[in-house]
């Protein structure tokens, strides 16, 4: 037995950040919460910068990508809430459902950003939560399947977001529960992942919208947890990085939604951490702020969130905790669920 490890693992509190680790930053690197926190300020206000006319259509997302890190960050604050909402509220349709920017077509993507975007604010009181999830419910097939908008892709992306929404808005009442369910178990492919309609590639970011919206409505049993579990724990690089299927380059956002996944059925013990804090942190602007796909490319608010998404499920110091199904803090989540 290797006496070194099982002192280590015994001595300290938490065994992802060893305090010799912590203490010798030559070795890890640090976050550099505050220049992230000055870069997704500044990305918010240029609004004519190459970034944000590519994000133009996105706006909304940006605006959760953006928030949610901030407030992982604990500097909410610094951003002014109720311009963030008078603009939010003028993205809503008639139908119920909310458009990426002004003037867009509503669609059920931009819906679950504006639901997670006013629940960090604590308003979703603005919201008449009768009409946004009636918009939600309407998007539901005969199979139990989701369509993104009135054009009618199906996706189980959209069986996530539906739930999801449904579920902060405490409307899940308003959908079939059960065929949604059984649509998303039969998206399920024989390497124990999911796709995006029957018989699709595995996918990890399908696979956390699968596995998040079962966990959601207490129907995790319809997973292979190991089978799933080594899928997933196999996209690590020795690098600590990890990609989305095989064959592919590892990338900054995949620490998401491989490890929200693999916490979600109990798997997440078959990554290794410590790698994946590094690399993470290897992606980090460290003069100007934000985080990147991979090591020395370009930064973007996606990555700067999803990095620091993927740091609060590695417990990283000074990082609030992030919930892995609702991806919102969880004092957010706490505080829609255990009040009154
Ligand atoms: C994914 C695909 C879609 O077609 C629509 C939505 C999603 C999920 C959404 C999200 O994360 N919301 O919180 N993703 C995106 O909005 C990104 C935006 C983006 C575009 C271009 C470059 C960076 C970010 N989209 C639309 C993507 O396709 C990204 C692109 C990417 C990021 N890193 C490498 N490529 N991919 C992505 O989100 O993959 C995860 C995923 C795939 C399928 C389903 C759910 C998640
Ligand atoms: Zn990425």
């Amino acid at each position: 037995m290797n006496l070194h490890c099982w002192c280590r693992l015994h001595i300290h509190q938490n065994p992802f950040f060893p305090n010799a680790l912590l203490s010798n930053s030559s070795m890890m690197g640090e976050l550099a919460i505050d220049k992230h926190v000055k870069y997704i300020i500044s990305v918010e206000k240029k609004k004519d910068s190459f970034e944000s006319v590519v994000m133009e259509h996105l706006r909304l997302n940006g605006a959760y990508w953006g928030l949610t890190t901030l407030d992982l960050l604990g500097k909410l604050d610094a951003v002014d809430k109720e311009e963030v909402i008078s603009w939010m509220m003028k993205c809503q349709h008639e139908s119920g459902g909310f458009a990426g920017n002004i003037g867009h077509d509503p669609h059920i993507l931009y819906t679950l950003s504006a639901v997670q975007v006013l629940a960090l604010f604590d308003k979703l009181d603005v919201l008449d939560v009768d009409k946004v999830s009636n918009y939600v419910a309407g998007l539901q097939n005969e199979d139990g399947s989701f369509s993104g908008d009135m054009w009618g892709e199906v996706d189980t992306r959209f069986s996530y977001i539906a739930i999801c929404c449904l579920s902060i808005l405490k409307r899940l009442d308003k959908i079939n529960v059960d065929k949604a369910v059984n649509y998303i178990v039969s998206c399920k492919n024989p390497d124990g992942g999911f796709g995006c309609t029957p018989g699709g590639e595995s996918h990890t970011g399908q696979i956390f919208c699968c596995v998040g919206a079962l966990a959601l409505v207490g129907a995790l049993h319809h997973v292979d947890k190991d089978l799933l579990g080594w899928w997933l724990c196999e996209r690590q690089f020795k690098s600590g990085g990890l990609n989305g299927r095989p064959e592919k380059l590892p990338d900054v956002c995949y620490s998401w939604w491989v490890l929200s996944s693999s916490i979600m059925i109990n798997r997440a013990h078959w990554i290794n951490k410590e790698k994946l804090v590094k690399y993470i942190l290897d992606c980090q602007d460290t003069e100007n702020g934000g985080i990147s796909d991979r090591p020395d490319d370009a930064v973007d608010v996606f990555h700067t969130y999803f990095g620091v998404a993927g740091l609060s499920l590695l417990e990283y110091p000074g990082v609030k905790a992030i919930d892995p199904a609702y991806a919102l803090p969880v004092d957010v989540v706490n505080r829609i669920f255990l009040a009154n």
